[in-house]
């Protein structure tokens, strides 16, 4: 049997007050509690070490500040530090501020760091959602203003041989996430995700916050043979209610383990890598049963 200990890192609120080493501090902290309880790979959530500052509209001259010009940089290299000291690989979003060709661009990305402490992978979010204004009558969302749509595709890594996918918040309500990183080979998907409890767009669907976000990962996972651990930045950020329900869904479509508190807390699950192919055997033989000459219309404009 091949196993791979996942531990989800849910993170209660980051005000935009901290500071980044308090911040990475913490995040440390719960590194050292995933490694505890025998975790081997650990995600932290979206945007884990800011504020989400994408609720407002920022003046210039207060936007290289949240993002990260390297990772790791000064402030972040005890998080890669306590990673190979642990033993334990994890994966963590941040702003990502880069250079190229003498322009400014700028990802929501994340990360995946080895257990030696080592950058072994990056993905840059894909779906990203809201404006790049504020908009009427909605929750103020502006991650278009400060993020450019990722332009890596859906890579897979591996990690001690198991192959790992990444995700971001919006790219986890999208079943083409999951099927790109299915077919790429993914066995494990780690996603951090920051969603507010409030959309004043859609107050009808105010009770389904929760349930929206389990769905799409569950029916992901299932649909997909995949397993997923998903971290949430959870609790009053900033005056934003952000869910926690930060988990670990198995191939089946079960929750394994889910996050209790809106706040820093680690979910940790020992994922049994063999439930994937006997999912694949019970339905999902994608070689066999797949009609990809009939799914054209999916990439169609
Ligand atoms: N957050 C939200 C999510 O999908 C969102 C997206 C929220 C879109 C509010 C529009 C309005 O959970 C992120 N970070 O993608």
């Amino acid at each position: 049997a091949r196993w791979l200990t996942l531990a989800a890192c849910q993170t209660g609120p980051v005000q935009r007050a901290s500071t980044r080493a308090h911040t990475v501090a913490r995040l440390v902290a719960l590194l050292e509690q995933a490694a505890s309880a025998g975790a081997e790979l650990a995600v932290f959530p979206e945007l884990a070490l800011t504020t989400f500052f994408p609720r407002w509209v920022l003046q210039p001259a207060e936007i290289d500040a949240l993002y990260e010009a390297e990772m790791p940089g000064p402030v972040t290299q005890p998080l890669y530090d306590a990673a190979r000291r642990l033993g334990i690989g994890f994966a963590i979003g941040f702003a990502e501020r880069v250079m190229v060709d003498g322009k400014v661009r700028r990802f929501n990305s994340m990360e995946l760091v080895g257990p030696d402490g080592q950058r072994s992978g990056r993905y840059r979010k894909m779906h990203v959602p809201g404006s790049t204004e504020p908009e009427a009558g909605t929750t103020v969302h502006l991650e278009r203003r400060y993020f450019e749509p990722g332009d890596l595709g859906f890579p897979v890594f591996d990690y001690g041989g198991t192959r790992i996918g990444l995700a971001l918040c919006n790219d986890r309500r999208w079943p083409e996430t999951y099927r790109m990183l299915c077919l790429a080979g993914a066995e494990v998907v780690l996603i951090g995700y920051n969603t507010p409890q409030m959309l004043s767009e859609a107050p009808a669907l105010a009770h389904l916050r929760m349930f929206h976000n389990h769905l799409p990962m569950q029916a992901g996972a299932y649909q997909n043979t995949l397993w997923i651990a998903a971290a949430a930045k959870a609790g009053l950020e900033d005056g934003q209610a952000l869910i926690g329900g930060s988990c670990i869904v198995a191939p089946t479509g079960e929750i394994a383990a889910q996050a209790l508190s809106l706040d820093d807390e680690v979910v940790v699950h020992r994922a049994d890598l063999d439930l994937i192919a006997a999912c694949q055997a019970v339905n999902f033989d994608f070689a066999r049963y797949r009609r990809p000459n009939d799914y054209g219309l999916i990439v169609e404009r």
